[in-house]
């Protein structure tokens, strides 16, 4: 068996149970797929994401690519690089991608849920596999030579990448320093390093397009002077593709990194061997960051879908080990010191950390699906009942919802997958089981695409003010709707666990609603933005609890419905979702009090404290 373990179950009930996507299929630009396509794409990928793909995960790690200053290229391991074979050949690159670029006609939803199966199995080589998906947005964006490019990347298989970061300008990209000189041809001369590119480098594709954000001479400071460009590895035929000189885009290093090892963090530097490194300018506009956030915007939901899809496979390694690890007495017969030795999954404190770790786990997959379901209503521009102001309101949501996944996903993950890894006691610290990767491997997405501070901030000031809060009144709204729902079953089982999740409702409100106090009396006194900022990062963690509440009593109030009719493992499956909405509800959301009384008596003493006293 393999190290991965899926939960494919619990990815259908959120798409038919819960979303009922299959509504949504057949029609328009779905017109193609149905229920059966989406069942059967998520069994084909498990069979393959389970078997082959995570094949290599460990191999990767133990022996990472190997740089080569004298020519400035990277060759991966052997067994990572045939998996990656098997992934392409199986043709998968082709389920992010538009009908127009030979999709599969299939929704968000369904590719989210499909790429949690390759996230979780072997991530890298999701990654490598961005070339389709990057030419989608040269698609989008490009003239009509560069659109002729974009179908070149596909066919040819090239790799891409996203070229912001220098040593200089990591979360500050509007710091960037590398320049672009037009030429008199209309190509552009890209000069400067950037590092930390991800897939920079590799031997599995004939070319690479890098995606580079430089500044135009005399172009102004910050992230409005950047501007987007092509910049191949090799130049080519721009009609056949055909492979022609080095562009000079040179890998100058690999890093040595905690884990991720098999994916290669570039130094790439542009125009200093020689060679100029020649682009092209995107579209023939100066529109470079918010061409640039279209790729990070797929970037952040991939990071986060990365993050719980990795926790997911944690969590279920770790309950495996712990229903047949044998240690120590029942609780109820500890002076006994002949009584029988149970399971640890009997102790109380096992049963809690697991049921935790299942709560983020299935809470976050269920929030990332929730996002995917806005994008299918901008992916079909179709929904019932539908206009162009719900379609408006569905990216605004979607846009809510990015900094919880991405933010929100890779905190709990990385704090719970310590969880999983303490479930199997010492052994979790070896190298015999997967956690201690998936540790180090996941650690990287609370950091890449924006570090949790950068998504708090995102999160208050772009997402709730400058929105006017009008998606997270949507949200807000939502959630009361769902608690009132229990208004008509004075004796649902799930009475009090409504109540918490009014409770958390208020008190996520209301520590917004001093967050907004502190930004409003800023025009007063300055300093007092300062109190937003000591408080945004448990702000998004406290909205993505309410949300992870929300959507696990949810799916509870759907598993009670079927609870009657279900028999063997459905109804374990049903049982355990009201069991978790019920722990988390009970266990985790009254904490929120404690939080909105923090924010509430935000003060600035921690401002003041001197650097030395630290
Ligand atoms: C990185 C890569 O870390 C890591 C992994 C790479 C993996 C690559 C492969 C992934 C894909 C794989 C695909 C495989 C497919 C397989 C298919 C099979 C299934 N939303 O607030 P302002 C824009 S890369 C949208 O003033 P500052 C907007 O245009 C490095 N747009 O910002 C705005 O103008 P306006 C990642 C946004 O103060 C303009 O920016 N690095 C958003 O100038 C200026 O906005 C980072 O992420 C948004 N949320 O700059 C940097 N926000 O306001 C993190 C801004 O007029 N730092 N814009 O609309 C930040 O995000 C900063 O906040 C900042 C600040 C740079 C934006
Ligand atoms: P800094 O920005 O220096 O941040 C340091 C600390 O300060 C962080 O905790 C941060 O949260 C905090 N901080 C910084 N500014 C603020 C602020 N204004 N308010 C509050 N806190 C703040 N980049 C690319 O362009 N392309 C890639 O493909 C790519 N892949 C990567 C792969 C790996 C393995 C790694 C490690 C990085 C990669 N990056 C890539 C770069 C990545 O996006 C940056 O590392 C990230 O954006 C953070 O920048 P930084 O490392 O310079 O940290």
């Amino acid at each position: 068996m393999g190290h991965y373990k899926s939960n494919v179950r619990d990815l259908e009930f959120n798409l038919f149970e819960v979303l009922g996507i299959q509504d949504r299929l057949g029609k328009g630009v779905l017109a193609e797929s149905d229920e059966d396509t989406a069942r059967g794409v998520l069994s084909e990928l498990n069979n393959l994401a389970t078997g082959p793909l995570a094949e290599s995960f460990e191999d990767a790690d133990r022996n990472p690519p190997v740089y080569d200053p004298k020519t400035f290229s990277a060759t991966l391991p052997e067994p990572f690089k045939k998996s990656y074979q098997q992934l392409w050949d199986g043709e998968w690159w082709r389920l992010g991608l538009t009908n127009k670029l030979g999709g599969f006609g299939l929704p968000p939803t369904v590719q989210w849920a499909a790429s949690e199966l390759i996230l979780g199995a072997n991530p890298a080589l999701y990654m490598y596999m961005a070339g389709p998906n990057f030419a989608m947005v040269v698609d989008q964006n490009g003239t009509e030579e560069q659109q002729r490019w974009a179908q070149l990347m596909i066919d040819r298989a090239w790799g891409a990448t996203m070229v912001l970061t220098e040593p200089d300008a990591g979360s500050d990209v509007g710091a960037g320093r590398t320049k672009a000189v037009q030429q008199e041809d209309g190509s552009w001369h890209i000069e400067g390093v950037k590092r930390f590119i991800t897939s920079a480098d590799q031997d599995m594709t004939e070319n690479i397009m890098h995606l580079v954000l430089a500044r135009p001479e005399g172009h102004g400071p910050g992230t409005k002077g950047l501007s987007l460009f092509l910049v191949p590895k090799y130049h080519f035929d721009t009609n056949t593709g055909e492979i022609g000189e080095r562009n000079g885009a040179y890998v100058t290093n690999v890093e040595h990194k905690m884990g991720l090892k098999v994916s290669t963090t570039c130094e790439l530097t542009f125009g200093q061997h020689g060679t100029p490194a020649k682009g092209w300018l995107l579209g023939e506009v100066h529109n470079g960051i918010a061409q640039m956030f279209q790729v990070i915007e797929y970037a952040r939901m991939m990071v986060g879908t990365k993050a719980i899809a990795t926790l997911s496979t944690g969590y279920l390694n770790a309950l495996e080990f712990a229903k047949e690890r044998v240690q120590g007495p029942d609780l109820t017969k500890q002076t006994d010191k002949s009584a029988p030795r149970v399971t640890i999954t009997h102790h109380p404190d096992v049963r809690r950390s697991l049921m935790l770790q299942k709560a983020y786990a299935e809470g976050m997959r269920a929030v990332y699906l929730y996002t995917a379901s806005f994008q299918d209503q901008v992916w079909t521009q179709e929904d019932p009942g539908s206009d162009e102001e719900s379609i408006k309101l569905a990216e605004r949501v979607n846009d809510l919802l990015l900094p919880i996944v991405k933010g929100v996903g890779s905190e709990r993950a990385t704090e719970q997958l310590v969880q999983s890894l303490q479930t199997f006691g010492g052994s979790g610290f070896l190298q015999d089981y997967p956690i201690e990767q998936y540790i180090r491997d996941s650690k990287i997405d609370s950091l890449y695409e924006g570090t949790t501070a950068i998504q708090s901030m995102d999160f208050f000031f772009r997402k709730i003010v400058r929105d006017k809060g009008q998606a997270l009144t949507y949200i807000a709204g939502e959630i009361s709707k769902f608690v009132e729902g229990g208004a008509s079953e004075p004796d649902s089982r799930l009475k009090k666990e409504r109540e918490l999740l009014k409770q958390a409702l208020d008190d996520v409100q209301g520590m917004l609603g001093s967050m907004i106090g502190n930004l409003t009396s800023a025009q007063e006194d300055v300093n007092n933005v300062y109190k937003v900022g000591q408080h945004s990062v448990r702000f998004l963690l406290s909205a993505g609890d309410l949300i992870v509440g929300w959507k696990l009593l949810q799916q509870a109030e759907i598993a009670l419905g079927k609870l009657d009719e279900a028999s063997g493992k459905d109804k374990s499956f049903y049982e355990g979702k009201v069991a978790v909405a019920s722990f988390f509800a009970k266990q985790v959301l009254p904490e929120l009090t404690a939080r909105r009384a923090i924010a509430e008596a935000a003060d600035n003493d921690l401002m003041e404290v001197d650097e030395a006293a630290f």
